[in-house]
């Protein structure tokens, strides 16, 4: 009996293939790349640890090998900055765990990628057992020299060289795009080796499912109320309604949604004056990956990779999936401005 099985493809040698298609690259982003997916590696590791807290000791405890233990978004942040800081790949880092930027200090070899990241995005979920996940999106610098600065990573989303996220679920994967469609693996545990698994991945026209924390519909705007209605399948001669699916950890209803198609809201509401979410960390990177995917992403007006952000920590609503549907809410919203 034969054994014969499709080409083994770890994400080192696709990174490679897909680098010759370009006779000009350096070589530099796709080192970052496997500079992402070691640090995802060391952070999925203790994540399959983490219920063994009450065993092992439990954040600002001391472990039995005399080891401080770190909670695990701090542990995140701290493994992907020491993983990138160093290799003469990046000048300046910028991190939703950390306030001001993250310079790559003087004298250390000053790379030409800016980098930011959102190291353990939804960690709450981190103690029920459920799924999160790290966030990434790289820039090539604008400033010419030396230390990155603050214009480096304040660049409009359509500016970025590459995006993905990593997924901490029943297996972990990692999801990306370098703007050549978008590529995901899934770790083998086994070997650990990302091992390509998803190619060229793409969202369905119309999604199945919509995801939203509806607890805030009460604090929405009557535009959003009314498209989350339609979602529903309150106008059913101009979208059928949908199946509702809420994690409440972006990167796993973005994830469920890009695979079997829907929708996803954060909007603002009168507690949330901009939404929840951050332009830079969060909303830019998955909208990269979305468009990518033949989807895309607005704050409800506005496409998000056009928004120039002006602060590092900048929130934005976010809409985002299924072209159809994602275009369907914009109108609703329009309508709704224009009823007054
Ligand atoms: P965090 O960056 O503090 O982890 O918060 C972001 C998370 C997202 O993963 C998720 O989409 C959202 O917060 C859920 O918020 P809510 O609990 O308000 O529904
Ligand atoms: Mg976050």
């Amino acid at each position: 009996m034969s054994i014969m099985q499709g080409p083994i493809v770890t994400i080192e040698r696709f990174i490679l293939d897909q680098e010759r298609l370009f006779p000009e690259a350096t070589g530099e982003l796709s080192n970052l790349l496997y500079d992402f997916a070691l640090g995802a590696k060391i952070v999925a590791a203790s994540i399959r640890r983490a219920g063994l807290v009450n065993i092992l000791g439990s954040a600002g405890n001391t472990n039995v090998q005399g080891e401080e233990q770190k909670k695990l978004d701090v542990f995140a942040n701290e493994t992907l900055k020491s993983v990138m800081g160093h290799t003469g790949r990046v000048c300046v880092m910028a991190s939703e765990e950390d306030e001001e930027l993250i310079p790559v200090p003087p004298g250390w070899p000053q790379g030409k990628y800016a980098v930011l990241f959102d190291p353990l995005d939804g960690s709450s979920n981190i103690d029920v057992n459920a799924a999160v996940g790290t966030i990434f999106s790289i820039y090539r610098r604008t400033s010419m020299e030396g230390q990155g600065v603050l214009t480096d990573v304040l660049q409009a989303g359509a500016r970025q060289v590459a995006a993905g996220y990593v997924m901490y679920g029943s297996s972990v994967m990692l999801v990306y795009t370098t703007g050549q469609g978008v590529h995901g693996f899934t770790l083998d545990p086994t070997i650990g080796e990302f091992l390509l698994s998803h190619p060229n991945l793409t969202i369905p026209e119309v999604g199945i499912y919509y995801s939203v924390n509806e607890s805030n519909f009460g604090r929405w705007n009557k535009g959003i109320q009314r498209a989350v209605r339609g979602l529903h399948g309150d106008y059913p001669e101009r979208l059928k309604g949908k199946n509702s699916r809420y994690i409440g950890s972006l990167v796993a209803d973005f994830h469920r949604n890009l695979i079997a198609g829907g929708i996803f809201l954060y909007p603002a509401d009168t507690k949330n004056r901009n939404g929840k979410l951050r332009l830079t960390y969060e909303a830019n990177p998955m909208a990269m990956i979305a468009e990518q995917a033949g989807g895309a992403a607005t704050d409800g007006r506005r496409r998000i990779l056009d928004i120039q952000p002006e602060a590092l920590h900048q929130r934005t609503p976010l809409v985002i999936g299924s072209k159809r549907d994602v275009e369907f809410v914009s109108q609703i919203i329009a309508e709704t401005e224009a009823d007054g």
